[in-house]
């Protein structure tokens, strides 16, 4: 399949993706920036079945993904990833941070999910570099993509803030 890799800078409650991916935390259960608007924006429908999703399996573990409806948003599904805290790089970041893109990814084949849209995972409040941040992203996508990939027809890398967007600008060429 040929799938697109675009790029915008946005918020990602705004896109209009099958499923949009959420920087969310092993609690599952809200917090600040990205995961703090999905949650805002969608609307209480989200808490609750991250709360069911919490009953049935515990914690969401660092690098895992699970999902559920969008509540409020325009998008249909929201898949929640947690990130790696940035702890200096040798507490296994880089791979637990490209877990998250490749589990959301499975995840979206799974839900047959045609268009996704994923927020810059782990360079806010988990301080992960965030040079380093876009190469793993970039590279795991792409990766995904030739290998694995059966129902993505476009994946969206929506940067928040102008650092980030100018570092996918440039690694992607576009
Ligand atoms: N749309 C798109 N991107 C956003 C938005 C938005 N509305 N808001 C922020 N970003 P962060 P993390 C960008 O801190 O580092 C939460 O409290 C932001 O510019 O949201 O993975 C969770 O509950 C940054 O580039 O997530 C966890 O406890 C990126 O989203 C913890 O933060 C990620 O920043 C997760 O930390």
């Amino acid at each position: 399949m040929d799938t697109k890799i675009t790029l915008i800078k946005d918020d990602i409650t705004t896109i209009q993706a099958d499923a949009i991916v959420n920087a969310a935390n092993s609690s599952l259960l809200g917090g600040g920036g990205v995961d703090g608007a999905i949650h805002r924006k969608g609307g209480s429908q989200i808490l609750e079945e991250c709360k069911a999703i919490r009953n049935r399996q515990g914690k969401c573990a660092t690098g895992q993904a699970v999902y559920t409806s969008a509540g409020r948003l325009p998008a249909k599904y929201v898949i929640h990833t947690v990130g790696p805290v940035w702890n200096g790089g040798g507490r296994n970041e880089p791979k637990l941070l490209a877990d998250c893109y490749s589990n959301s990814l499975r995840l979206a084949n799974e839900l047959d999910v045609k268009t996704i849209a994923f927020p810059n995972i782990s360079t806010g409040v988990y301080r992960f570099p965030k040079k380093e941040a876009a190469e793993i992203a970039i590279r795991t996508v792409r990766d995904f993509v030739s290998n694995e990939n059966r129902t993505v027809e476009e994946i969206i890398f929506v940067c928040f803030d102008d650092e980030n967007y100018l570092l996918y600008k440039e690694l992607l060429k576009i």
